[in-house]
């Protein structure tokens, strides 16, 4: 079986493929050990020109190499913080109202991913598969194929497919989808955006659309299908009951005096719905003065982006919300919302999320959300708290035992936490089993391994006639939009 060749923004850092950060970086590690391979990606660092065209610099663990890039300060600004970040990801999470498109940004951003290609390619053997992930990459198969690569190349996107009506508000939409339809096969995390991708490829690119998820558009066949990504349910049990009794659980339990705890935890995100989870748990105590004093919301919120200024925006919107709230309701002894900006171990989480008896997870929009899914793993099935979930986290369709609710009903959310605070015992092991069961079929092993047997089963691409085969040997040696030898071009 030919190596597996993982491609993503950022790349793991060998530790965290070792289970402390434990999610997706152990999964995708679990695959790449398999077969032996690289992760090939941004390190994360700004760095001079003169440093990025050194690159990759090159880490071996085992059988898998770590291949990383540092991106210099105007890739960075254009490609990541740019269109990635201040285009792609509102729209897709149907925030068109956040959103800016700039020509330079999504230059920039086109040039980064024919740069990567282009890095890429040194590194490939002509039987190797690549997976390529999320949103920062929908041209990386188009740049790879202009580099003569005619590996099977696949695509797995972790954030929410917009429909078209949505997605045609970024200018170069069609431009997008043609370097999507590259790849040979892409993954959806839901039916959802499975659709909302075959309605855009047959109403906006004339392509069609045939049982099996087969596509064909753009003069290209490719597959798609969708992949739900889980977790390791079990390994998360274990870890949230192995460290139940930790100092930093038994502090908690003690500061809260016996009042019940919601936890809710998220990257500081506008897609997440904190604003909106603040106001409803607000309700509660509005609506509900018998728990005025008695339960305890904790957020945990760290971080990210907080150089694209929206980010900056829903910071200071939750740093009022949450002093409003608190001034309102608070007492010498009592402070309802604990927000905490900042990051923790994840054994730390997953033993808070055991101590609680809410999970408030309330994304206006997300791909599958993962936090939703370790809430459930991470409980006492002798005293199970209860998952009360959007309607629009991918993972909905799965956790049919948790309270499903609209993030933007404030009251139906605070009616929801009502029901949920003073749920029965068996009811709430009934739900936990009903949950527990939907992410032990679909743990993240299964995630993985079927989206890879399926990618290992497209037919693969016939060698270019001049002698190209997968290795990029023969091929252009010019980035994409025709700039030199490995130069990130207009930089
Ligand atoms: C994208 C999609 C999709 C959070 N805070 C801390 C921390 N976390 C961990 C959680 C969880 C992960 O980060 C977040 O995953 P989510 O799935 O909830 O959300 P995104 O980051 O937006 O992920 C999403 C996912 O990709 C996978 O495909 O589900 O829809 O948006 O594992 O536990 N971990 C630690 N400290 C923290 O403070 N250690």
């Amino acid at each position: 079986m030919g190596r597996l060749i993982v491609v993503s923004n950022r790349v793991a850092t060998p530790t965290e493929t070792k289970g402390s950060a434990g999610g997706l970086a152990v999964g995708v590690f679990g695959a790449l050990k398999d077969t032996g391979g690289v992760w090939f990606g941004w390190s994360g660092d700004v760095v001079s020109e003169t440093v990025a065209n050194a690159g990759p610099t090159l880490e071996q663990d085992g059988a898998v190499t770590f291949a990383t890039v540092g991106l210099t300060r105007k890739d960075y600004d254009q490609y990541y913080r740019g269109f990635s970040n201040a285009t792609l990801w509102p729209v897709f999470h149907y925030r068109n109202d956040l959103a800016r498109y700039e020509r330079d940004e999504y230059a920039g951003y086109r040039r980064v991913n024919a740069w990567l290609a282009h890095k890429l390619v040194k590194l490939l053997q002509p039987d190797d598969i690549i997976w390529a992930h999320d949103y920062h990459l929908l041209p990386f198969a188009e740049a790879l194929r202009a580099e003569g690569v005619t590996n099977r190349i696949g695509f797995f996107l972790h954030i929410p497919f917009p429909s078209p009506q949505i997605l045609i508000n970024i200018p170069p939409h069609e431009e997008l989808v043609k370097s999507l339809c590259c790849y040979d096969l892409i993954g959806f995390q839901t039916d959802t955006d499975q659709l909302a991708f075959h309605d855009y490829i047959e109403r906006h690119a004339r392509g069609t659309v045939k049982p099996g998820g087969n596509v064909e558009a753009f003069g290209r066949k490719l597959r798609t299908g969708v992949y739900r990504i889980g977790v390791f349910p079990d390994e998360i049990a274990e870890q949230a009951k192995r460290y139940e009794s930790r100092q930093h659980v038994m502090d908690l339990k003690q500061s809260l005096e016996g009042r019940k705890l919601i936890m809710s935890v998220d990257r500081l995100d506008y897609s997440k719905g904190l604003v909106e989870r603040f106001r409803a748990f607000e309700q509660l105590l509005e609506r509900s003065p018998e728990w005025r004093g008695n339960v305890t919301l904790v957020q945990i919120a760290p971080p990210t982006r907080a150089d694209v200024s929206t980010y900056q925006h829903i910071r200071q919107d939750l740093e009022y919300e949450a002093g409003r709230i608190n001034g309102r309701y608070s007492g010498l002894d009592y402070t309802p919302i604990r927000y905490l900006n900042q990051r923790y171990d994840r054994w730390k989480l997953m033993s808070l999320f055991r101590e609680s008896q809410i999970g408030f997870v309330t994304p206006l929009h997300d791909g599958m959300n993962l936090v939703a899914k370790e809430y459930v793993a991470a409980q006492n099935p002798d005293d199970p708290g209860v998952l009360v979930l959007s309607m629009f986290a991918g993972a909905a369709a799965e956790l049919t035992g948790s309270l499903i609710v609209n993030p933007h009903d404030s009251v139906g959310m605070c009616e929801a936490l009502q029901r949920a605070l003073s749920m029965p015992v068996d009811e709430r092991q009934r739900r936990y089993e009903m949950n527990m069961a939907a992410l032990r079929k679909n743990d993240l092993g299964v995630w993985r391994d079927t989206y890879l047997r399926d990618l290992r089963a497209v037919p693969l691409m016939k060698a270019a006639p001049n002698g190209a085969h997968g290795t990029g040997a023969g091929a252009s040696r010019k980035t994409q939009d025709g700039a030199p030898d490995d130069a990130p071009a207009a930089s």
